[in-house]
């Protein structure tokens, strides 16, 4: 195992995601993802899916995005709070939905145009967003060719050999190594590089939770 190619290769051949949607992360495109980026925030992903849960039994989510974003955007905070317990940090967690959702209205209009225009320093500039959240915004929301790095990826990459400390520097490892094979021989030409990065990612992620090596 060379480089980043030899990775995505590897990876591919123990088909980690054949139960999984087609951009891993569960309603790729919308703001549901949003929410649930901050929601996994040092907790586990079933807790994140029973929050998701309630936000849908409360109707604050309806699989409509522009809905959503108004919806979560004026709602109380207490009650937001009390739908999230299972993802911890709840009350943190819910003022900082309801006001990224309050920001994006205001600066962006709706999620749409929002998936557009969004950059990199707007979202590092929200409370409570850093590089993983952010990236996950990124490439599972908007849609770009952006691939995540977490705390999967850099243990993995560190049991590999290649031990990296900083997120930047990890995230050109995983991308820039690409050069070295031909990734179109390993997808179909209908498969976009924003979903392959996407993939790329939860291959890794199921990877790890699964407690396997390569
Ligand atoms: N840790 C995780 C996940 N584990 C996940 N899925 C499984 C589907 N997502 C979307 C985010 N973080």
């Amino acid at each position: 195992m060379e480089n980043s190619f030899d990775l995505l290769s590897r990876l591919k051949t123990l088909h980690l995601l054949d139960q999984s949607p087609s951009w891993w992360w569960p309603n790729h495109g919308s703001f549901e993802v949003v929410v649930g980026a901050i929601l996994t925030q040092n907790t586990k992903w079933e807790n994140v899916q029973k929050s998701l849960q309630n936000l849908h039994n409360a109707k604050i989510l309806q699989n409509h995005s522009e809905f959503d974003l108004h919806a979560l955007s004026c709602s109380d905070e207490r009650m937001i709070a009390s739908l999230i317990t299972s993802s911890g940090f709840a009350n943190q967690k819910a003022k900082r939905l309801v006001t990224l959702s309050k920001n994006i209205l205001s600066e962006f209009g709706d999620f749409k145009n929002f998936s557009q225009e969004v950059s990199s320093e707007w979202l590092l500039s929200q409370k409570g967003i850093g590089c993983e959240s952010r990236d996950c915004i990124l490439n599972y929301a908007c849609l770009r060719e952006v691939m995540v790095v977490d705390r999967y990826t850099q243990r993995l990459l560190a049991s590999l050999g290649f031990e990296m400390f900083e997120y930047d520097e990890i995230q050109s490892w995983l991308v820039g190594g690409l050069q070295w094979g031909d990734i179109s021989s390993l997808y179909d030409e209908s498969v976009s590089l924003a979903q392959i990065y996407a993939r790329y990612h939860g291959k890794i992620v199921e990877l790890s939770k699964r407690g396997l090596r390569i």
